[in-house]
């Protein structure tokens, strides 16, 4: 029997930010917590190159997530625009994680992304990531080195990977958003094109292959998108854009083995995405400065891409 007042909870809605240095297990963690992969994952640091929306709607309502680049001193035009993108979004959220790899020894850019997250607006929760690489006895020192001046609300130990600590997390968040109706329909997971995020698949083919400075230098574009309904048949033609000839060389690989493997994981891949066969044509092209490029950067955020004539 349930006493006078314990009706269903109401409805939360708001945001919540996730952000951190690279590589701490942030877009590991959206896909966690959506049950679905949204977000491209890579072991390179600055994967996510900019705010990815992702929805979670329940019975408790909606929860509204931004996977966002992790904060680094930018050296190009387009870093400068991804920390300014995690920047915006912890401006905006209603809840702040930072979230924090524990298997890393504490450093210089910690101080600095505790400052940052210090001025945001609402509460903050520190998220001890990647638990399942750290004994228990180092983790303390970790727990008491954000318990210090009470900036956080929680301090809660998790494990993107292996989902440890996700449930209480995602309780504690409940707990602290606003109430109010839900922003989006229940039904979306994203608010991202189509095009963007099979490029931003194909591009984590491209960092699981490479390495050095390529995965930095490197992008994807969706230059065309044509759908057959009636044979279940996506067309997709993409182009890995690089820097330089030497580049273009490496991702082309001896008798073209390195961008025919990229080729095949991004199809299978999309393939499972997209729920229809895919045709993927593939393509090195080499751009330099691309990084600098407003044009450029501004067509690889919409996933719409423009060749020039
Ligand atoms: N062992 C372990 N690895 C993890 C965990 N969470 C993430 N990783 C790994 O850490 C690496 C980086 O994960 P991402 O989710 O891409 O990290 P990110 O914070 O989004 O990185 P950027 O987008 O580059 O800022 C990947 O190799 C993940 O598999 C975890 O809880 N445990
Ligand atoms: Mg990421």
């Amino acid at each position: 029997m349930s006493g006078p007042g314990e009706g269903p909870p109401t409805a939360r809605s708001g945001t919540v930010a996730l952000v951190g240095r690279p590589n701490a297990g942030k877009s590991t963690l959206m896909n966690r917590l959506l049950g679905e992969k949204l977000a491209i994952v890579s072991d390179k640091p600055q994967t996510t190159r900019q705010r990815l929306v992702g929805i979670l709607s329940s019975e408790r309502g909606q929860m509204v997530f931004y996977d966002t680049p992790g904060v680094h001193r930018p050296l190009h035009r387009m870093n400068k625009q991804m920390v300014r993108h995690s920047q915006e979004a912890l401006d905006e959220a209603d809840v702040v994680c930072l979230l924090v790899d524990a298997a890393q020894p504490t450093g210089k850019g910690d101080a600095y992304m505790r400052e940052l997250v210090e001025r945001a607006r609402g509460p903050k929760i520190a998220l001890l990531n990647k638990i399942d690489r750290v004994a228990k006895p180092n983790l303390l020192p970790r727990i008491a080195e954000y318990a210090a001046g009470d900036r956080f609300r929680e301090i809660i130990p998790i494990s993107a990977l292996t989902g440890d600590g996700v449930a209480r997390l995602e309780a504690v968040l409940w707990e602290l958003l606003p109430e109010g109706p839900p922003r989006f329909d229940p039904e979306l997971l994203t608010i991202h094109p189509e095009r963007f995020l099979a490029a931003e698949r194909i591009r984590e083919k491209v960092l699981e292959v490479t390495r050095d400075e390529l995965p930095f230098a490197s992008a994807v574009v969706v230059e065309r998108w044509e759908e057959e309904p009636e044979r279940d048949l996506t067309r997709i033609y993409a182009s890995i854009l690089v820097e330089r000839p030497g580049q273009k060389k490496i991702v082309i690989g001896r008798q073209g083995a390195m961008i025919r493997q990229i080729g095949t994981a991004a199809r299978l891949d999309l393939e499972e995405f997209l729920e229809t066969r895919v045709y993927l044509d593939l393509h090195v092209r080499c751009q330099p400065g691309w990084r600098e490029d407003q044009r450029l950067l501004a067509d690889l955020e919409s996933g719409v891409y423009w060749a020039g004539e």
